[in-house]
């Protein structure tokens, strides 16, 4: 070891955690609130602001049913249909299904992985800031009637600004880079804390599979999301200072924008279900008494499926004349994925198998996301193949397609690990009986709104049509879909009722409820603000269950290692076998995430009209600057000034 300082080991004491308690505590008051940096603080937040945005998504959804339930009907416009379907989509994929997972992540990875913080805890209350602050900026746009109009991958020319003169774009493209630093900055600090913050003896074959979802996933942003970026930033540059980028009448080229979008939008994809199967691949097996079936095989399949999802783009755009050799490969491989895909399904179903399942909710949301992938993804396997495509391109088939692997693999598994980390999140249990009956009506009216879609689209329906004539055969598949869809919803709600119900009165959970055998059920629930009182060393990567599994090289020591407590401390390890390295110095909270947010707010939103508004963005560069001296103002406490008696 090649410590400066080496850190003390010992058990802790009454009046140890009490000084760790004072140390790691957030600040009561309101400008605490605004200054926490701790991790649990943080996810909770994330939870909580996704599902406000889960709860948008969805009336916007509900509202466009209802509109489509029968033929020729008027409720919406053709405009306000537009503005629904992008918002809706726009709302469920970047404002929902990836800041769900940040939070889930954010609470557990450090409780999983036996660390006192995330490596960056500022860089951290950052990303939730900023997240905030483009959900708000781009539903300002849709308060203000100017949402995104043009799908959620807005293609050119209709984003350009002679077909779309409104600020409807302008929100939607500065929307979308802002976001886009949101994620950059949470997803570095994902790729470091996996590198770095693993407890010792938490070797890489160690790590439970959520965290190799959410590092893979984090990886995978911060390749793509400059793509997305820089087609927005494009987009925003011809339509504010006449450049031509997308110009067809200049030169300009709109299957630009197409590349440059699905470069990023197919990872993203996947980056939205990858840390969602990882919490099954983790939760599931404890409801079935027995490790996870194929660990290696999972991870692997984990690694491979987004290694190849940069490789598929393309089968966004079939239709668009591309070069027939081009379209095969691409096709090839949009197939070859489905195999990484069945390793999971397979590994997932063994384990069912081959435990003895216990049938709570958490397992039947589980379970069930089981069969709605293999749906899913057979209905991808479909569009993946070039002829079958350019039958279905466009159509309803495709709209189910999306809301198999959306719900099926990212909703129905956050329900499912709601259920399960609820106790540790908060200390006390869900209501088991209202939990059950959330689960089949959400999980019927689910498919019985989406099932008949795919016929919808076999009979040519297209998407993204505000009505229908009737007698087109699609009446009654309309009518069938809407009643699943409110059914849908209505098993939701009761899941979000149960949470206030529990919050309330639920059952006390105690450390480990679930006899669960990861390192976040070690400690009391909800977990003290310092997370682990003293650091623990593992030995297996089931440290709760090694007597009953007897399969450990070593036995995992919980309750005794290193002790750091000179300030905010916690334990850098290496990288592969997880020695320990370094102790790193963490920070105190501080507003100037917050602030560096509100600067970001106005540099954007100035931008929104470049030639008018310049001032605003002016002042947003001023604040910037200023949060980002109060961010980096050398404290003492950190060692990072000598003291003057030194
Ligand atoms: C109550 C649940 C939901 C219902 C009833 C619903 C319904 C709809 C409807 C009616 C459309 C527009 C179809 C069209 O006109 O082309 C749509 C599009 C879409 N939905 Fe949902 N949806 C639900 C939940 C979700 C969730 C949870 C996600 C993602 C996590 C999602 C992602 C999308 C996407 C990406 C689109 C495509 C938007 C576009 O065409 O640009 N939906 N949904
Ligand atoms: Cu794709």
């Amino acid at each position: 070891m090649t410590f400066e300082r080496v850190p003390a080991t010992g058990t802790a004491s009454p009046g140890y955690l009490e000084r760790l308690t004072k140390i790691w505590e957030t600040e009561p008051g309101i400008l605490g609130w605004f200054s926490s940096v701790d991790h649990k603080e943080i996810g909770i937040r994330y939870i909580f602001t996704a599902f406000i945005f889960l709860a948008l998504g969805g009336v916007e959804a509900l509202i466009m049913r209802v509109q489509l339930a029968r033929p020729d009907q008027h409720l919406l416009t053709p405009e306000q249909y537009d503005q629904l379907f992008s918002t809706h989509g726009m709302t469920m994929i970047f404002l929902y299904a990836m800041p769900i997972l940040s939070g889930f992540s954010n609470y557990l990875w450090p409780l999983l992985l036996g660390a006192r913080d995330m490596a960056f805890p500022r860089v951290n209350a950052l990303s939730y800031w900023l997240f905030v602050a483009a959900g708000i900026f781009m539903y300002t746009g849709f308060a203000m009637g100017a949402g995104p109009n043009d799908g959620w991958f807005n293609y050119v020319p209709y984003a350009n600004k002679e077909y779309n003169p409104g600020l409807n774009m302008d929100f939607y493209a500065l929307g979308m880079i802002f976001l886009g630093i949101s994620t950059t900055v949470g997803s570095v600090n994902f790729v470091v804390t996996f590198l770095r913050l693993r407890a010792p003896g938490m070797s890489i074959n160690r790590v439970p599979i959520m965290i190799w979802g959410t590092f893979t996933a984090s990886v995978a942003n911060i390749l793509v999301v400059p793509s997305v970026s820089l087609a927005f930033f494009l987009l925003w540059m011809d339509r504010n200072f006449g450049t031509h980028f997308f110009d067809v009448s200049a030169g300009g080229q709109p299957l630009l924008w197409q590349h440059l979008f699905w470069i990023f939008a197919h990872p993203w994809v996947y980056a939205i279900v990858l840390p969602a199967m990882g919490m099954v691949s983790d939760a599931l097996p404890v409801f079935c008494r027995r490790p996870l079936v194929g660990y290696t095989a999972v991870v692997l399949s984990t690694l491979a499926t987004m290694t190849l999802g940069f490789g598929v783009w393309v089968h966004h755009m079939f239709t668009t004349g591309l070069p027939t050799l081009a379209l095969s490969f691409f096709s090839g491989v949009s197939i070859i994925i489905a195999i990484p895909s069945a390793v999971a399904v397979f590994a997932w179903t063994l384990t069912i198998w081959l435990g003895r399942p216990v049938i709570t909710t958490a397992f039947l949301y589980f379970a069930s996301m089981i069969v709605l992938f293999v749906i899913g993804g057979v209905s991808g396997f479909m569009t993946g193949s070039v002829p079958v495509d350019w039958q279905l391109h466009d159509t309803y088939f495709v709209v189910a397609h999306i809301h198999y692997v959306l719900i099926g693999i990212n909703l129905f598994p956050v329900i499912g690990g709601l259920y399960f980390w609820f106790p540790k999140f908060s200390g006390k249990m869900m209501n088991e009986t209202l939990g059950k009956w959330s689960f089949w009506t959400s999980f019927i009216g689910f498919n019985v709104a989406f099932l008949p879609m795919h016929l919808t689209g076999l009979l040519g329906m297209p998407r993204r049509v505000y009505t229908y004539p009737a007698h087109m055969g699609w009446d009654t598949l309309n009518m069938v879909t809407s009643i699943g869809a409110f059914v849908f919803a209505i098993g939701i709600v009761l899941t979000f009722i149960n949470v206030l119900v529990s919050l309330r009165s639920g059952r006390i959970a105690g450390p480990n409820p679930w006899d669960a055998p990861t390192l976040e059920w070690s400690m009391s629930s909800p977990p003290p603000p310092y997370n682990f009182a003293v650091l623990p060393t593992v030995a297996s990567r089931h440290p709760l269950w090694e007597q009953r599994l007897g399969d450990s090289h070593g036995t995992s020591t919980l309750d005794e290692g290193f002790t750091l407590d000179d300030k905010r401390e916690t334990i850098g390890t290496t990288a592969l076998d997880s020695e320990p390295d370094v102790i790193l110095k963490m920070p105190f909270d501080s507003p100037a995430p917050f602030i560096l947010t509100v600067g970001t707010s106005l540099i954007f939103a100035g931008m929104l009209i470049p030639s008018r508004l310049w001032a605003v963005t002016a002042v947003g560069c001023l604040v910037v600057i200023a949060a980002i001296l109060i961010w980096l103002w050398p404290e003492r406490e950190l060692g990072q000034r000598v003291e003057s008696s030194q």
